[in-house]
């Protein structure tokens, strides 16, 4: 019998302390906007989708169609939730706030909703990346306070990766849990349950036409992931979709990095939409998401187009980076 990505977190839900169907009911919105994109994605090229919007976004890139598109299938399908207190897009400037009471406006979603669109017009891999966060119950505690929480605080992420196939993966909190769309029925189908990631793997992931723009540890460490100091000889992967690159990075093990450039000494990802989900997942997963420095899930917010340098992926990579090789 097959369990749909629905079925599983009611499931899960009763598992954890959320009693009702609430956040299953909040999740399912997330999946239909993801099923509209799909089909979008999907017929591409036969309909006018590709290609830029003629306008910049907040981290003044392009716009593209379908950047546009996806965010618009989240913020609708999101927004009629009840249960949702505002929306935090790698679009907008600003949160969508909705005038909903503590009690029943108990979540903030952030997302990105097309990530990787660099990739669409040459049909690669993009994805959807989610994290779900609790409003703080305190009736002070205004929206932004909510917003602002530490990675560690989340209580669900997760992505969709359109590709061959399309694939959810999600965790609550209780393991890593993977999902592939079932075209045919229109139902994300369980595949893969408590996914683990290899202790250690056999690839690194990085934009290396920034090597020369690194700190001097970035360069050092990839120098030595490609002398096999960590007795591997590894490979390099990289597609420039965050989703693709970390969903392989799950499944094989190994190491995906985007360190601080002397253009970007912030780094270039996006703390809250992009590396705290993953780091989450990644941690779930057995693995680790670091700053090269300290822990993702650690940082305190202070904006919500916050960037941060981003090392995800195997315990061994990741150790390697902070307490170097012999670790
Ligand atoms: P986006 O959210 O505007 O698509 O940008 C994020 C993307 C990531 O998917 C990817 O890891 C990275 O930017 C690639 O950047 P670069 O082209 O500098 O290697
Ligand atoms: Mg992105």
């Amino acid at each position: 019998m097959i369990t749909t990505v629905q079925q599983h977190i009611l499931q899960q839900q009763q598992e954890i302390s959320e009693a009702s169907g609430t956040f299953s009911w909040l999740l399912s919105g997330i999946t239909l906007a993801t099923k509209m994109v799909e089909a979008k994605i999907r017929t591409a090229g036969l309909n006018d989708v590709l290609g830029a919007m003629g306008q910049t976004n907040v981290q003044g890139e392009q716009q593209q169609k379908l950047d546009v598109y996806a965010n618009q299938a989240l913020l609708h399908c999101l927004g009629l939730r009840d249960s949702v207190a505002a929306l935090v897009s790698e679009e907008d400037e600003e949160p969508v706030t909705f005038d909903r009471s503590v009690e029943s406006g108990k979540y903030i979603i952030v997302f990105d909703p097309l990530d990787g669109s660099s990739n669409i017009d040459v049909n690669v891999n993009v994805g959807t990346i989610f994290s779900v966060l609790r409003r703080l119950p305190s009736a002070d505690a205004g929206l932004q306070a909510s917003i602002l929480q530490p990675g560690y605080a989340q209580v669900a992420a997760g992505y969709v990766v359109y590709g061959p196939s399309t694939v959810l993966v999600y965790t609550t909190g209780h393991g890593v849990h993977a999902f592939t769309l079932d075209p045919t029925i229109g139902a994300y189908v369980l595949t893969k349950e408590h996914m683990k990631m290899p202790q250690q793997g056999s690839y690194y992931s990085v934009n290396e036409s920034n090597a020369a723009a690194w700190p001097e540890e970035f360069r050092e460490y990839v120098a030595l992931l490609r002398a096999g100091a960590l007795g591997r000889q590894y490979s390099s992967r990289y597609i420039g979709s965050l989703v693709a690159d970390f969903h392989r990075t799950l499944l094989k093990g190994g190491v995906f990095l985007y360190p601080p450039t002397r253009e970007q000494p912030g780094g270039k990802l996006r703390l809250l939409y992009e590396a705290n989900p993953l780091a989450f997942i990644a941690e779930q997963a057995d693995g680790m998401a670091s700053t090269g420095k300290g822990r993702i899930l650690d940082i305190k917010p202070h904006g919500i187009h916050q960037r941060t340098p981003f090392v995800v992926g195997s315990k061994r990579e990741v150790e390697a980076l902070l307490y170097g090789q012999g670790k």
